[in-house]
């Protein structure tokens, strides 16, 4: 019995690395900061994910109203416009113009320490388009912006 489970367990192993490697990831994790920096500048998604999951931490301590951070995805075309809108639409809509139609997926507003998440469908992405990502928190989108790689 421990001759056969000592050999097994590694092969189990191996089997299950193998199989995630092979797999496309469907989601990322997004860290941002108390130095208004997201971790990653380009989010690659694969054209085999039907949707695909953003998770967005705040490993910083500040609260929201000081250094809140969201995610926001839009073409690139879209991103100075949905970003002056949100501005305008203040704090209580988390710096987002309501229902609108240029955001194709955003996150809550968050503060240090909350964690929070977003799926959306890739199909509303077209191939030859350039999106990016960004936090509408005013002030931000300067440092906080990357591209998506689709
Ligand atoms: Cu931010």
């Amino acid at each position: 019995m421990h001759f056969k489970m000592k050999f097994l367990l590694p092969a189990a192993l191996l089997a299950a690395s193998v199989g995630a490697a092979s797999a496309a990831t469907c989601e990322a994790v997004v860290e941002s900061n108390d130095a208004m920096k997201y971790n990653v500048s380009e989010i690659a998604i694969d054209k085999s994910c039907k949707k695909f999951t953003v998770t967005l931490k705040h490993v910083g301590k500040q609260p929201k109203a000081a250094m809140g951070h969201n995610w926001v995805l839009t073409k690139a075309a879209d991103q100075a416009g949905v970003n002056a809108d949100g501005i305008k639409a203040g704090a209580g809509k988390d710096y987002l113009p309501a229902g609108d139609a240029r955001v194709i997926a955003a996150t809550k507003l968050i503060g240090g320490g909350e964690t929070t998440s977003v799926s959306f469908d890739t199909s509303k992405l077209k191939s030859g388009e350039k999106y990016v990502f960004f936090c509408s928190f005013p002030g931000h989108s300067g440092l906080m912006k990357g591209t998506i790689k689709f």
